[in-house]
C-alpha cells in the first residue's frame, strides 16, 4: 500500500519538524507561526493520546490531523444526535470562539461528503444499530481524518461518550473558559469503545454538608469528562434533610412533611463530640426544592448521568426525628427529652445511634410518602434506601423495616438499592442492588445467588475519597488503608473478582463515594475526589487486561494540564510526573511600538518559585521572567495552583519576524519550550 507508507513517512517528518521547532527556539520557522508548540503536540500518536478512561481499541490512522476552524459545522444525523451535537458545540465554543453551528440532518442521509469538502465537518450520528454491536447503551465509534470527524453510536449516551473522547483528543487549551488563539487539531485516529461496566458512579453526601445546585453541576461536569454515568445523592442523614417532600392527600398520622426541610434543611454537621470544628467551616445548610432536584436530574441527564437518590433508613435518621414529632414513638432512637416532642439536632459526625421504630405504622407511612415523592421526581430506575450502620436497631427490627422499605420501593416500580448491610434482608427477587462498602463479602455473594441481586462496588479502600490520598493532606481518614489511600489503591483492584464466588455479570459497576463530615463545598470535594475519580472511571470502563497503573499515570500526567485549564481543583499527587505545558499568543506590532507577549503555563503541583523561566529572543537576547500563579496554592487550605501567567514586553527598531521562546526549567529535566512569533512591521506613517 504505497499511499499509506508515504503518508506515514510524511507524518513522521511533520512530527519531527514540530519537535525540532520546539527545541531550536531561536530558529522558529515562520511557516508555523499560528501554532504555539507545547507538551500537547505529543497527542499526535496513539500511545501518547492521554485518554482517560483508556478506550477499548485505538488505531492511529497515520493520516493528517483534523483542523477545527471558524467554519467547522456540526451535523446531527438523527434526532437523538441533536443533544450530543449541541453538547459538543457548547464544550468547544468558549475556547475556540467559533460559532460551530449544529445542523440536524436525517440519519438515513448521512452525508457521504466529497473529499476536500470545505470546511471539514464533525458528524454526530445516532441510530439504533450504528454503534458497536452488543454495546448499544454506551458504546461508540470515533473516526478522525483530515476530511471529517465521525462520532457514531446507537444511543444519545453513546454519542456523549464519543464527545468526551473527542474533547480529550483536542489540545488541553480547549478547556479554557475564555477564547484563545490556537491551532485546534485532532489527531487522525479511529476508536471503537464501550464500557466494561454499566454503572460508573460518583456519590455526593449533600446531607452532612449541603452542595447548592451550581456546585452539584460542577461535580457533574467534572465527572462527565471521565464518562461517569451515575450521580448518587446521599440526600438525608442524621445531620440534615436536603429534599423537599410534599404532603399526601391521605395523611393518617397528620405529618407535616414540609418540616423535614424547614427544620432539618437548616441543620448540618458542626462539631465532633469533643467540640472540635469539623472541617474548615460549619457544614452548609440548605435543601433542594422540587424544581432544584428536577434541574439536577435534567443536567445530569444531559451529561449522560442517571441520578440515584438515597433516603438513608432505618438509621442515619436523626434529622427526620428532629423535624417530625410523629416519628418519635416508643421504639425510635434516640428518645426525646422529657416534655419534648422531638429529639435535638445532632451536628456531630457520629453514626449508628439513631433508628426508626419498627413497630410503629407511622414509620412505614412516612417512608412510603417519602419514597413515593422521590420516585415521582426521579426518572431513573433506582431508589437507594441506605440501610447502613444501624447499630442501635435490633437485627429483627432491622430486617422487618428493610424488608418493608424494599417492598415499598419495588411497588413504586423501582429497583431498590442499599448498602451491603442489607444483603441478608428479603431483597426483591431479581430487582435489588447491593452497594458494597465494607464488611461481609460472602453475604453479598449469597444475596446474588439467592435473590438475584446485582452489586455496585464502593470498597472504602478503593473508592472512598475522604480517606487521605496523600500524607500531605492534613485532614482525612486513614482507617480504610491504614494510611493514605493513594491513587494506586483506587486503580489497582479488579471489580470482576472483588466478591468471591459471583460472576462478573452480577457486578453492575463501581462508585466513588464522597462523604461530607469534613469536606465543604465543591472546591474541597474536587481536592479529595480528583484525580482518584479518574482511576475509578477507568476501573469501571476499561477491560482489566488493558489496565496498567504506570500506563494510567502516564496518561494522567498529560491530563493534569487539561484539569488545570478547566479549573478542577485536583490534588497533584506525587504518584504522577505531571506534564508541564505552555502556550503563548503570537504578536504583531510596528517599529518603535512596545508589544507584550503573554504565556499561560500549566504545571500541576509546581510553585512559581520552583521553576526557572526565561524568554529567549531570536536576536540573541535572553531575559528571566517570573511565573505568576492565578491562584496561590496551599495544601492545608485545599487550594491548588491554577494556570500560571507570564509576559514580556519588547520594542524593536527594525521590522522583521522575531521569535520569542519561553523556556521552563526544572532541575535535572529537559526544558519545556513554547515559541511564539513577534511580527514587527515598518511604521505605517513612515512607509
Ligand atoms: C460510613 S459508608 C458511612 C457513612 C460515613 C462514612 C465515612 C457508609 C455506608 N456509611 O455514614 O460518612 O463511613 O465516615
Amino acid at each position: 500500500m504505497p499511499t499509506l507508507t508515504t503518508s506515514r513517512r510524511r507524518r513522521r517528518l511533520t512530527l519531527a519538524g514540530v519537535l525540532i521547532a520546539a527545541a531550536l527556539s531561536a530558529a522558529m520557522p515562520a511557516a508555523t507561526a499560528a501554532t504555539a508548540t507545547d507538551g500537547d503536540q505529543g497527542a499526535a500518536t496513539a500511545p501518547g493520546l492521554g485518554l482517560v478512561p483508556k478506550p477499548v481499541s485505538v488505531t492511529d490512522s497515520a493520516g493528517e490531523p483534523f483542523h477545527l476552524d471558524a467554519g467547522t459545522r456540526i451535523l446531527a444525523a438523527g434526532p437523538a444526535a441533536v443533544a450530543p451535537a449541541r453538547y459538543l458545540a457548547s464544550a468547544l465554543r468558549p475556547a475556540t470562539g467559533y460559532a460551530l453551528p449544529v445542523t440536524p440532518v436525517p440519519d438515513t442521509a448521512i452525508p457521504d461528503l466529497p473529499r476536500g469538502n470545505s470546511p471539514a465537518p464533525i458528524v454526530v450520528r445516532v441510530r439504533p444499530g450504528a454503534g458497536p454491536a452488543g454495546h448499544e447503551a454506551e458504546g461508540y465509534h470515533l473516526a478522525v481524518s483530515k476530511q471529517r470527524v465521525d462520532l457514531v453510536a446507537s444511543t444519545t449516551n453513546g454519542a456523549l461518550n464519543a464527545v468526551q473522547t473527542l474533547r480529550q483528543l483536542l489540545p488541553q487549551w480547549i478547556e479554557s473558559p475564555t477564547r484563545l488563539n490556537y491551532s485546534w487539531t485532532v489527531p487522525s485516529v479511529s476508536i471503537t469503545d464501550h464500557p466494561r461496566f454499566a454503572h460508573r458512579g460518583v456519590m455526593l453526601d449533600v446531607a452532612r454538608s449541603f452542595y447548592p445546585v451550581p456546585e452539584v453541576k460542577r461535580y457533574i461536569d467534572d465527572a462527565a469528562r471521565f464518562k461517569i454515568n451515575r450521580l448518587h445523592l446521599h440526600l438525608t442523614d442524621d445531620q440534615g434533610w436536603r429534599i423537599a417532600i410534599g404532603n399526601p392527600a391521605d395523611n393518617p398520622a397528620g405529618i407535616d412533611y414540609g418540616l423535614l426541610t424547614k427544620v432539618s434543611g437548616a441543620t448540618a454537621v458542626t462539631y465532633n463530640a469533643s467540640g472540635k470544628l469539623m472541617g474548615t467551616e460549619l457544614g452548609l445548610t440548605g435543601y433542594y426544592t422540587k424544581a432544584d432536584y428536577a434541574e439536577i436530574v435534567r443536567y445530569a441527564g444531559a451529561n449522560g448521568m442517571t441520578v440515584i437518590p438515597e433516603i438513608d433508613v432505618p438509621s442515619h435518621i436523626n434529622a427526620a426525628l428532629h423535624a417530625i414529632p410523629q416519628l418519635n414513638t416508643a421504639g425510635s432512637q434516640p428518645r426525646p427529652a422529657a416534655g419534648q416532642e422531638t429529639v435535638p439536632h445532632n451536628g456531630t459526625p457520629s453514626v449508628g445511634y439513631s433508628s426508626l421504630d419498627a413497630r410503629s405504622e407511622v414509620t412505614y407511612e412516612f417512608v412510603q410518602q417519602v419514597l413515593t415523592e422521590i420516585a415521582r421526581m426521579t426518572p431513573g430506575p433506582y431508589l437507594h434506601i441506605g440501610g447502613d450502620e444501624a447499630h442501635v436497631t435490633s437485627h429483627a427490627d432491622y430486617v422487618t423495616m428493610v424488608d418493608r422499605f424494599s417492598a415499598q420501593a419495588a411497588a413504586l416500580g423501582k429497583t431498590v438499592m442499599g448498602w451491603n448491610e442489607y444483603s441478608g434482608a428479603a431483597l426483591p427477587q431479581g430487582n435489588a442492588v447491593i452497594q458494597f462498602w465494607s464488611g461481609n463479602r460472602s453475604a453479598v455473594a449469597d444475596a446474588v445467588r439467592k435473590r438475584g441481586a446485582k452489586v455496585v462496588l464502593s470498597p472504602a479502600a478503593n473508592t472512598y475519597v475522604p480517606q487521605k490520598q496523600d500524607s500531605r493532606q492534613p485532614v482525612g481518614g486513614t482507617w480504610a488503608c491504614g494510611g493514605p489511600c493513594g491513587l494506586d489503591r483506587h486503580y489497582n483492584w479488579d471489580p470482576g473478582t472483588f466478591i468471591p464466588g459471583i460472576a462478573e455479570s452480577s457486578v453492575l459497576g463501581v462508585e466513588s463515594a464522597l462523604w461530607g463530615e469534613f469536606i465543604r463545598r465543591v472546591d474541597q470535594a474536587e481536592y479529595y475526589a480528583y484525580p482518584r475519580i479518574a482511576a475509578t472511571a477507568e476501573v469501571g470502563w476499561t477491560p482489566q487486561a488493558l489496565r496498567d497503573y504506570g500506563d494510567f499515570t502516564g496518561r494522567l500526567a498529560k491530563l493534569g494540564g487539561r484539569l488545570t485549564v478547566n479549573g478542577t481543583n485536583f490534588f497533584p499527587t506525587a504518584d504522577v510526573a505531571w506534564t508541564i505545558a505552555a502556550r503563548g499568543n503570537d504578536r504583531t506590532t510596528t517599529v518603535g511600538t512596545p508589544a507584550t507577549v503573554e504565556w499561560v503555563v500549566t504545571a500541576p503541583g509546581e510553585t512559581s518559585t520552583g521553576l526557572v523561566t526565561t524568554v529567549k529572543w531570536s536576536d540573541g537576547i535572553t531575559e528571566p521572567v517570573t511565573l505568576t500563579p492565578t491562584q496561590e496554592g496551599s495544601i492545608p487550605e485545599m487550594r491548588l495552583n491554577g494556570p500560571f501567567h507570564t509576559a514580556v514586553t519588547r520594542t524593536f527598531d527594525a521590522p522583521g519576524r522575531y521569535a520569542a521562546t519561553l523556556s521552563i526549567n526544572r532541575p535535572g529535566q529537559a526544558p519545556i519550550e513554547s515559541p511564539v512569533t513577534f511580527d514587527v512591521s515598518a511604521h505605517p506613517l513612515k512607509r
